[in-house]
């Protein structure tokens, strides 16, 4: 051991100063350059300068509570000084340090979690603020739902029943991008291709929806996107104009 822990043996004082040993312990690992700080010359290995400073303990008995208490103040001190040592830092600094690595390393995990779970799976493309959108307004699926989720239920042209759908109206979408036409050209993976009326979007209340019945839809299942047309709460939209309209798997949307 090279520290003395002569007049320190109160009560805790050993749990005490063998933290702080085991801080110096700690400290030797670490590059003499360090070391050469407040109580560290560079000239004399870090045993005798850990010694050094476990002699700032005063041999002394402890008789009363008050001589206690002076121990722990001193050896407070000692640790405070010890920890200023290994790190350079006093404790508010590296509590902010350490602070700021936490929201940093949570930002880049979820910035990864992001760009990993949800690829781009619509662009808008024409008539939108090409200021803010060079390029293309690209959207992922987790872009759409931060326009603001909704459900939707309703029959559609091609199932039998009601069919619950999350997802959101066509209309947040065109707000976000800041539309200026009045067609949309829609395109789908499939190569399929259909034009509608931008009015659409707010007389019918038209939902881009990607969950389907609680499944997220795949491009199997008519994902990831269905323009559907609520022809339950607008029935004059149960005809083929419409159904053609309800373009699934689309992929991108140009403002004319
Ligand atoms: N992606 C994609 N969406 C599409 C189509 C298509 O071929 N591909 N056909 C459209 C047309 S013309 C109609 S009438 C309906 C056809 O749906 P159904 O084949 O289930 O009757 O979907 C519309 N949406
Ligand atoms: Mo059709």
């Amino acid at each position: 051991m090279y520290i003395r822990v002569a007049g320190a043996a109160a009560k805790g004082g050993i749990e005490q100063i063998s933290f702080v040993h085991k801080q110096f312990l700690f400290q030797q690992k670490l590059s003499r350059r360090r070391r050469t700080g407040n109580e560290c010359p560079s000239s004399q290995p870090t045993r005798t300068v850990c010694h050094k400073v476990g002699k700032r303990l005063p041999p002394q008995k402890v008789a009363s509570d008050e001589a206690g208490e002076d121990n722990r103040r001193r050896e407070k001190s000692i640790m405070r000084a010890a920890r200023l040592e290994q790190t350079g830092f006093p404790a508010a600094v590296r509590l902010a340090g350490f602070a700021a690595f936490l929201l940093l390393a949570a930002m880049i995990s979820w910035a990864g979690a992001s760009a990993e779970t949800s690829p781009p799976i619509l662009t808008v493309f024409g008539k939108i603020n090409a200021g803010k959108f060079p390029g293309g307004a690209r959207f992922s699926r987790d872009g759409l739902f931060a326009l603001g989720p909704q459900t939707l239920v309703t029959e559609t042209h091609f199932t039998t029943g009601a069919q619950r759908f999350e997802g959101v109206p066509l209309s947040a979408l065109l707000d976000a991008v800041e539309a200026s036409g009045s067609t949309l050209t829609a395109t789908a993976l499939d190569g399929y291709s259909i034009d509608l009326p931008v009015k659409d979007a707010r007389r019918f209340g038209v939902f881009l929806a990607m969950t389907w019945n609680g499944e997220t839809m795949k491009v199997r299942n008519k994902g990831p996107i269905w323009i559907i047309y609520p022809i339950s709460r607008h029935p004059e939209l149960n005809t083929e104009k419409y159904s053609a309209r309800s373009i699934w798997q689309l992929k991108t949307l140009t403002v004319k």
